[in-house]
């Protein structure tokens, strides 16, 4: 079925919101921003061809209303809606309203979402279609026995997951029997918090995998592509800091396997448009079906890198009832790519969002990089949304080039007006288990440490007064003033400076 797309609003803010209206642009497709209070000069709202004030700066107020949501798409009279990542883009609910109330959803069917939202009825599905699921029960614990019993049956170390929701929430490892008692009654209680359901489910606890996830793209037609794997291994309390594709630890066969298995799990909830499945790989090379995120992810561009596809244009012609533009024998990985998330965070002080006004920017650019970003200078970091402000991607023909990119880029990064964790990006690129490949979940937990970091910024102030001390020594025997070679020193370390003072 074919359904014009002329005009899409767009449900979200930051870079993901930069990044739908850019594809819009290239479609000849009218925008339509919404915005908060705090994101009236914003460049989602700049560069979109009209914006609506949707209420104050709290994402509940604001990006989460979708009454005020829907009313605006009529009063702008749009024929799509694009919900981005996160807010309410894996809401069923709200697919389901916004197609009821005659718009276009840019995603998958509200009953696809609901389908892999609630994680025992994802795993019984993922068992039913013949994809790997990491060994464990398909159906919620009903009572303190019940759970003695399984964690018995599996064997310890276990894990206990909240079924109402993904991302860590609610998760307890149990090492032995007579810790479980109270690790089922406080995975009870946090699930119960974060999700409104208490239901609680056991799988084996796989120690220090890698985090795996294959791209999909699906359309109307019944075509369904993968676009291979992103590495997303380096990640901290569940935020992702560093992806990477392909992954060193996938050859051409687990390449494959991952992807086939991807594209059933994709057929088993009748999935389409962009999709990710996320997949546990352990040391032995087994890999496990985790979640899927029903969603345009963060992450997308190493993908778009390596395979030349547009994501979000492709998203839009899916909604547009076009087929996929390619075939799975199209899709092959061209170089390497790595993306680095610019945090507002404290890397040298716990990660402790940052927030202020950014005085000055100046954004790294040059052979194989790409900036996502969503804000400029003069924008404030506030307290209300995710402290991510830009996303770094370098692409080069090979890993070892794509990583120099990456390093000379965020050495050039300059941003003023708040800390960024840049330096803690630089640290965990040349550190020896990411360079070798062997890194894991556990990486920012284990191998990475602050302590070192610590260390080299110590190291460059004595560099930088050395400098200035050579400089005041030329200064008194010559009458030319020396230019300051800024690039002596990294940008960010200059940043650095700038706000201790
Ligand atoms: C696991 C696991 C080990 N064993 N499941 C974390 C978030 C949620 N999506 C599932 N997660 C995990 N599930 C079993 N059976 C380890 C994690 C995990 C993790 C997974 C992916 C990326 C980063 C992670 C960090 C810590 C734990």
């Amino acid at each position: 079925m074919k359904h014009t797309i002329k005009s899409i609003l767009i449900a979200n803010r930051g870079e993901i919101a930069v990044r739908i209206i850019r594809a819009c642009r290239e479609l000849k497709i009218r925008t339509i921003a919404v915005f908060s209070d705090s994101d009236r000069t914003s460049p989602h709202v700049l560069l979109s061809d009209e914006a609506y004030h949707i209420g104050p700066s709290p994402s509940s107020h604001s990006y989460l209303n979708q009454d005020m949501i829907i009313a605006i798409a009529k009063k702008a009279d749009v024929d799509a809606i694009h919900p981005g990542y996160g807010f309410l883009s894996e809401n069923a609910t709200f697919a389901q309203r916004v197609s009821n109330e005659g718009f276009i959803f840019i995603g998958p069917s509200a009953a696809s979402i609901e389908a892999m939202g609630d994680k025992t009825a994802a795993r019984k599905l993922m068992k039913e279609a013949g994809v790997p699921i990491v060994p464990g029960t398909i159906k919620p614990l009903t009572s303190l026995s019940d759970a003695h019993q399984v964690a018995t049956n599996i064997g310890y170390p276990v894990l206990l997951k909240a079924a109402g929701g993904g991302g860590g929430k609610g998760m307890r490892i149990v090492e032995e029997d007579k810790d479980l008692q109270g690790s089922f009654k406080a995975a009870q209680n946090e699930a119960r918090s974060a999700f409104g359901d208490d239901r609680v489910y056991i799988e084996k606890y796989i120690r220090a995998p890698k985090h795996i996830e294959i791209q999909i793209m699906a359309d109307e037609h019944g075509n369904c592509a993968h676009l291979g794997e992103r590495e997303c291994s380096i990640q901290r309390r569940h935020q992702k800091i560093i992806e990477e594709a392909p992954s060193l630890a996938i050859d051409r066969r687990i390449r494959d396997e991952m992807g086939n298995a991807a594209i059933k799990a994709a057929k088993a909830c009748n999935y389409v448009n962009a999709g990710t499945i996320e997949f546990l790989l352990d040391e032995k090379k087994n890999f496990y079906f985790l979640e899927m995120n029903t969603r345009v992810q963060v992450e997308h561009p190493v993908t778009e890198l390596i395979t030349g596809v547009d994501i979000v244009k492709e998203q839009i012609a899916i909604a547009s009832g076009k087929p996929l533009s390619f075939k799975q024998k199209d899709i092959v990985a061209n170089g390497h790519a790595i993306e680095c998330r610019i945090y507002a965070e404290d890397p040298l002080n716990n990660f402790l969002p940052s927030i202020g006004t950014v005085k000055r920017l100046q954004a790294p650019s040059g052979p194989g990089i790409r900036e996502d970003r969503g804000i400029q200078q003069g924008n404030e970091i506030t307290v209300h949304y995710d402290p991510m402000v830009s996303k770094l991607i370098a692409w080069g023909r090979t890993r070892n080039e794509a990583l120099g990119r990456m390093d000379r880029a965020l050495n050039e990064y300059l941003i003023q007006g708040i800390i960024t964790n840049i330096p803690a990006c630089i640290h965990v690129i040349r550190h020896p288990r990411f360079i070798d490949g062997s890194y894991t979940t556990h990486f920012m937990s284990d191998d990475y440490n602050p302590e070192e970091l610590r260390k080299s910024y110590d190291d460059e102030l004595i560099a930088v007064a050395i400098a200035a001390a050579a400089m005041v020594h030329r200064q008194k025997k010559q009458p030319v003033l020396p230019l300051v070679k800024q690039n002596k020193i990294s940008q960010w370390k200059y940043q650095y400076r700038m706000i201790d003072k």
